[in-house]
């Protein structure tokens, strides 16, 4: 059958804005967020309801044609991106964006899968509660993608990952089969847990077509600090410092070396006067939905134990919303910056909080050894063990180029550092079609056995998004 007809046995499931066959408007989608990898497609079908997604993956199935299931395409490691077999289509969620139900009361909200994240933190919002999931690309990312990339941000240190916030699922299997789990109940014992199967999934085992998210109470306070730390101050001390004395108060705790600092104020309009000390800069947010709690007085004492530790040497409390606001955007621009100086090779790590300090150490001479001169853009989410230890591409050398030199030696000595930290060589954006090999060099072979038995189960015929993350496993195969 040729692609054409495919085409028109697709449209016919779908109304007319549902499916894009026109080159120029399909390019928009198979390019990866990093710009690295443009995939073929001969068609991205945009489905407004869980049965046209259902009635498109059946379709799909009988065709034998792949489906690469797509939400805002922010991730970072190529699995939303069709491969160049051209024999994958794109399924957008895009057209399934409403917020189904908000309940005060049992603190959840439903909303369809293609809700981008911001719309449905603003929905939480205007209902006085809060989606505890915040991250820099939250204007275009969807929920969908958020959980099948289990996608971690900037507050995960107080309310835990995608997965910590999941509730009820809707799922597409590979079958057409709908999974209706839609429940807002917090106890449900009543054998597996299969939504958690669809976190972190990355549109192998099912296209997500909805979800139920966890709110918590919207704070009414929140004081934020940027602290300029002294040479050698110990991370991981200064962390459990201000978690203990803020009696866990704590929403944020986000590391940055001065050069990150840099790249997003040269990136940013109005930035504000914040720099780093010798030892880099912590942003630190306690948020509490109590009014009654003196939050700024809080804070001050603990920046004032950990001066007296001699850990910081400087500190500024933002004294209003602007201030707390342009202290936030320096830390989320930080990507940006990186992307318009000529981007950089991203290392995604993370290890455990006692051993942040020895990977910085060990990884700070590695680097020196490849190449004395290479540039560094070291930040991330130190409250989790999450580095994202970035290697700044030469402003005149080719991005591509530069990209698989570093990968091909001095990122595996990286992930080599990290993993014998006990570490990963993803922390949280995924495998994707990109970090195959890396799972396949660092997984447990037992993890990834089981992982080929999962996909064959949910996906026997490996419809849906073939070639990312794990291959199926094959009867009578090793592993
Ligand atoms: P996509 O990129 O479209 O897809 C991601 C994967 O999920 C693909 O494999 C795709 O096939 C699959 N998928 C998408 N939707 C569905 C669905 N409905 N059903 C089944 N499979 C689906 N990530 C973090 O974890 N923390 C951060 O702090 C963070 N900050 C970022 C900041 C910036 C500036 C950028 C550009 C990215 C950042 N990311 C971060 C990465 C990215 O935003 C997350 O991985 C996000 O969860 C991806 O969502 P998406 O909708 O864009 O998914
Ligand atoms: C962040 O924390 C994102 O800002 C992006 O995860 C990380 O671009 C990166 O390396
Ligand atoms: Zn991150």
């Amino acid at each position: 059958m040729s692609k054409s007809v495919h085409v028109h046995a697709f449209r016919d499931l779908l109304d007319g804005g549902g499916i894009v066959d026109d080159p120029e408007r399909i390019a928009t989608y198979t390019t990866d967020q990093r710009q690295t990898f443009t995939g073929s497609t001969f068609a991205v079908l945009k489905p407004a309801t869980t049965k046209e997604v259902s009635d498109i993956v059946r379709l799909a199935a009988r065709l034998n044609i792949g489906i690469v299931p797509q939400g805002g395409n922010t991730s970072y490691c190529g699995g939303a991106t069709p491969d160049a077999s051209g024999r994958q289509i794109i399924v957008s969620l895009e057209r399934m964006d409403r917020i189904r139900e908000i309940d005060p009361v049992s603190m959840s909200i439903s909303v369809d899968a293609g809700a981008i994240l911001k719309n449905v933190q603003d929905a939480a919002a205007g209902a006085g509660l809060l989606l505890p999931l915040s991250l820099g690309a939250e204007g275009s990312c969807q929920i969908g993608g958020n959980i099948s990339t289990n996608a971690g941000g900037l507050s995960v240190v107080r309310y835990g990952m995608t997965r910590d916030l999941l509730l009820g699922i809707e799922v597409v299997l590979s079958d057409g089969t709908v999974v209706s789990d839609m429940r807002k109940l917090r106890k449900n014992n009543t054998g597996y847990d299969v939504k958690q199967c669809f976190v972190g999934s990355e549109g192998t085992l099912g296209i997500v077509t909805g979800a139920v998210l966890r709110l918590a109470p919207l704070p009414a306070r929140r004081a934020t600090a940027w602290l300029k730390l002294t040479a050698g101050a110990p991370l991981a001390e200064l962390l459990a410092l201000v978690r203990r004395e803020s009696a866990d108060l704590i929403t944020t705790f986000e590391f940055m070396t001065a050069r990150s600092i840099a790249l997003a104020t040269a990136a940013m309009t109005n930035p504000p006067a914040v720099g780093a000390g010798p030892g880099g800069a912590v942003l630190v947010e306690l948020a509490s939905s109590s009014s009654h709690l003196d939050l700024d007085g809080l804070m001050e004492a603990i920046l004032g134990e950990a001066i007296g530790f001699g850990w910081i040497e400087d500190a500024y409390l933002a004294q209003s919303g602007v201030q707390q606001a342009s202290m936030w955007e320096v830390r989320e621009t930080i990507p940006e910056g990186e992307k318009r100086r000529n981007g950089s090779v991203k290392h995604d790590i993370s290890v455990p909080l006692a051993s942040i300090q020895r990977f910085l150490d060990v990884a700070g001479s590695q680097v020196r050894a490849h190449d004395a001169d290479l540039e560094l853009s070291v930040y991330g989410h130190v409250g989790d063990g999450n580095l994202h230890y970035n290697v700044l591409v030469p402003p005149d050398a080719d991005r591509i180029e530069f990209t698989r030199e570093i990968e091909r030696g001095l990122s595996l000595q990286l992930y080599d550092t990290a993993a014998s930290l006990g570490g990963t060589f993803s922390a949280e954006h995924g495998v994707g079609r990109f970090k195959k090999h890396l799972l396949e060099k660092y997984g447990d072979a037992g993890r990834i056995a089981a992982m080929r038995r999962i996909k064959a189960a949910f996906d026997p015929s490996d419809i849906l998004n073939a070639g990312a993350v794990v291959r199926p496993f094959e009867a009578g195969s090793i592993g």
